[in-house]
């Protein structure tokens, strides 16, 4: 009678036994456990990388869009040429993202390619530059500066200083150094400087496209100095051409600076985010630089997470910037009845 029962707890303890076993031998995983996040596909355009704004609006870009964030970004340089760029939006269509990023070479010639962007849904950041379409709709939302604002700033700017030192406006003879030739960038500046010029009367000599490169700065300038001697100020669309100017007036033995009443040159910019270029500003070789604010990373990330949340965001969205000098009697500029103080380094 007893023997069954001996033989029951046997068996239990065996199976137990073999219970224990299969459990512990169940390998250790050393996998995460599957995350819920969803990785978020981007291709980004960018046009070129022809200035150091370029590079920082870049790396900002990238760096804010990174893995770590739960992106996948797709980045393609357009090498300053825009049918690159529309090569690369097809492809990302192609490869059907959630978000295109563009930053445009130029305004016009998208239509199509956004079209297309919009018929397979897939929503376009405009980022920098604007894109001339008739259809609005075509793009989701914009980020960047106002650059007609810029350019009317540091014309706000030059009056004042004419003002200041008893400079006739007549006896402003302005050469001007302007960007890419139908980009945002290059028309805000160009339309600021031509109203100014039109308003006070300032001489303006001539105008010649720099490209927004150090090395076409240069050739630009030194072209300009050949052709007029009386040459007292050079309005440069970004640092890059501005450091080449400099280099080219220096090679003719005249100085740069702000005191034009005794032969310097006056040499104002934009951008404000080259090292050299704001070394250049404290010691007084650049007078005046509109600043031109390349962070967008964190802004397209907001406005990402917007979309996301199936909320619409701001269309037009601008970035904060000042203006920075070495000259320190000019604290203000009044444009449009606002007044902006002026940083001064
Ligand atoms: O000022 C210049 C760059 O579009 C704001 O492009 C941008 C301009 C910037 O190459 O340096």
């Amino acid at each position: 009678m007893k023997k069954p029962v001996h033989l029951t707890v046997l068996l239990l303890l065996l199976a137990a036994i073999a219970t224990a076993c299969r459990s512990n031998a169940v390998p250790e995983t050393t996998e995460e456990p599957v995350s819920d996040i969803k990785t978020v596909n981007v291709g980004f355009s960018q046009l070129g990388a022809e200035s150091d704004w370029r590079s920082a609006h870049t790396d900002s870009i990238l760096t804010a869009l990174s893995k770590e964030n739960g992106f996948n970004l797709t980045y393609k340089n357009g090498q300053q040429k825009q049918a690159n760029q529309v090569t690369a939006l097809r492809m990302f269509i192609q490869q059907d993202v959630d978000y295109i990023v563009l930053a445009p070479e130029t305004e016009t010639g998208w239509d199509f390619v956004l079209k297309e962007a919009k018929d397979a849904d897939i929503p376009v950041i405009i980022v920098d530059r604007r894109v001339d379409v008739e259809d609005q709709s075509l793009y989701s939302c914009w980020v960047g500066s106002d650059f007609e604002l810029e350019g009317k700033k540091m014309c706000a700017w030059i009056n004042e200083y004419s003002k200041i030192n008893n400079i006739a406006p007549e006896d402003l003879h302005i050469v001007h150094i302007q960007g890419t030739l139908g980009s945002t960038a290059q028309i805000g500046r160009t339309r600021g400087l031509n109203n100014a010029v039109q308003e006070y009367g300032w001489d303006l000599l001539a105008q010649e496209n720099g490209e927004f490169t150090e090395t076409r700065g240069k050739e630009v300038m030194a072209s300009f100095l050949n052709q007029f001697d009386n040459i007292n100020v050079v309005y440069c669309e970004n640092d890059n051409e501005a450091i080449g100017a400099i280099e080219a007036i220096e090679a003719t033995g005249r100085k740069v600076g702000s005191d034009i009443k005794n032969g310097e040159i006056m040499v104002v910019s934009f951008d404000g985010i080259n090292e050299e270029a704001m070394q250049y500003l404290q010691e007084g070789k650049i007078s005046c630089i509109g600043e031109c604010n390349p962070l967008h990373g964190p802004r397209v990330l907001d406005l990402i997470n917007t979309l996301e949340e199936g909320k619409e965001p701001e269309k037009y969205n601008y970035v904060p910037e000042t203006l920075f000098s070495s000259v320190p009697e000019i604290k203000s500029v009044t444009v449009d009845g606002e007044t902006y103080s002026v940083t001064i380094k």
